[in-house]
């Protein structure tokens, strides 16, 4: 019987951090309520907030110096999902799981589904990958996939691509992101034009099998593996692509793929007003990484990120809806730990950002008094809304202190006895 982080456990662990909390919450009610906010509708937003978990992020991560897998770490999609289920009941906020295909391909998709529905989650979309060979595959991608030279690779690559679509459509998902390596590692070696030209007509075939409700998402990425030119390597071109496939597809923002010094927020308000943001890899970066835990880095751009979504959401934007999806890598930490703590920065972010005085800084902006706009989206920043989210998760079933929880119910110790390193992942010491 494989151990389980029950509501019993949680709210054993809850008494007592009840107390303080609700010391806490008094006050924060008091302070909000000075400035015309009942906490009570904010605690509402902070219950309703969803981002999903990349079915990816549950095992340790690496980087291409090398791998450090830890004990209890989960090898297949059912422990992952197990891990899932982990994250989830203890932060209340994470009940979607998106899926990498074929690292996380499910060998019967009714069994994934109904596994993932017993324990409160649902697949929320699918992300293909022809950024690798895969074992027994008939063409290579090293130079590339959908926007390849050759016609044979660009149909095994769609190929790819549409299988995608018939898991996620027996699976429930609703959106599909496609992000591709392709790109030159030197000038001269691709044909800038011409490589964009096919990457479109090999996405046209992907857009035309879409299953109902599904959306098409395209992710871009300045480099990495391609040094040189990527062929989807900013959010115009992503845009321009998905203008041209039609009215589902849509460009979707990973905040670590852009240049260092590009104003993230800016990008997402163009996005919104052209009506093609389709949803988000959220995580964080210093230098040209985009792996790190979201809001570990730079909380006031993540911040700015939400002031933009809220403010069209609450517009409202017509037919504004993107996917939240975290995209992370855990190299140094748990990596159940590091997706509570940033689904909960997430959470903190959209909390504060529904505590802008939108109608002050209007007048602000109007009058152009750069100041007192400052001071309006600071004041709303500045605000410690860690209660708030302590009692959303409390009120929906989960943990008032997420991690301490988790190292109380001892979980990965508990897993580490469930499941032993498969041996091509166990370090030549252990
Ligand atoms: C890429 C990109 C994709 C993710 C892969 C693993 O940098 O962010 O979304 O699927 O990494
Ligand atoms: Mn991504
Ligand atoms: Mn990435």
């Amino acid at each position: 019987m494989s151990f389980l982080l029950t509501d019993e456990r949680i709210a054993d662990d809850n008494q007592c951090r009840r107390a303080a909390l609700d010391d806490d919450y008094a006050h924060l009610g008091q302070q909000l309520a000075r400035r015309g906010i009942a906490i009570e509708m904010v605690t509402d937003l902070a219950m309703a907030f969803r981002v999903a978990v990349p079915s990816w992020a549950l095992a340790t991560g690496g980087t291409r110096f090398g791998r450090f897998p830890a004990p209890g770490e989960p090898q297949t999609i059912f422990e992952k999902l197990e891990d899932c289920e982990a994250v989830f009941r203890l932060v209340r906020v994470t009940p979607g799981v998106s899926l990498h295909i074929p690292w996380d391909r499910p060998e019967r998709p009714a069994e994934l589904k109904a596994l993932a529905a017993a324990g409160g989650l649902f697949i929320d979309s699918t992300n293909s990958n022809t950024f690798q060979d895969q074992p027994g595959q008939r063409h290579s991608y090293k130079f590339g996939s959908l926007s390849h030279t050759d016609r044979a690779v660009r149909d095994q690559a769609v190929e790819h691509n549409l299988e995608c679509l018939e898991i996620g459509a027996a699976l429930g998902a609703s959106a599909h992101t496609v992000w591709i390596g392709d790109g030159a590692n030197f000038p001269g070696q691709m044909h800038i034009r011409r490589a964009v030209d096919r990457y479109l007509e090999s996405m046209r075939t992907i857009y035309a099998a879409l299953p109902g409700g599904c959306r098409l998402l395209l992710e871009h990425k300045l480099y990495e593996p391609a040094f040189y030119a990527t062929v989807v390597a900013d959010w115009c071109t992503s845009y321009c692509c998905a203008r041209e496939l039609g009215d589902r597809a849509y460009a979707l923002v990973d905040l670590g793929h852009h240049a260092p010094t590009v104003n993230v927020e800016q990008v997402v308000a163009q996005l919104i007003r052209l009506g093609k943001l389709g949803g988000f890899h959220f995580n964080d970066s210093k230098y040209g990484d985009d792996d790190l835990d979201a809001g570990s880095i730079k909380p006031f751009e993540l911040f700015l990120i939400f002031n933009e979504l809220v403010d069209a959401r609450l517009e409202p934007v017509a037919g504004f809806e993107p996917a939240y999806m975290l995209d992370q890598s855990h190299n140094v930490t748990d990596p159940i730990e590091s997706l509570m703590i940033s689904a909960t920065e997430l959470v903190r972010a959209y909390v504060q950002a529904h505590l802008v005085d939108r109608e002050a800084l209007g007048q602000y902006q109007d009058a152009n008094d750069a100041m007192m706009a400052l001071q309006t989206l600071k004041q709303a920043f500045t605000c410690d809304v860690s209660p708030v989210l302590a009692m959303a998760r409390l009120r929906a079933g989960g943990a008032i202190d997420p991690i301490a929880t988790y190292r109380a119910t001892r979980y990965r110790e508990s897993k580490r006895r469930e499941r032993p390193l498969a041996a091509s992942a166990r370090p030549a010491f252990l």
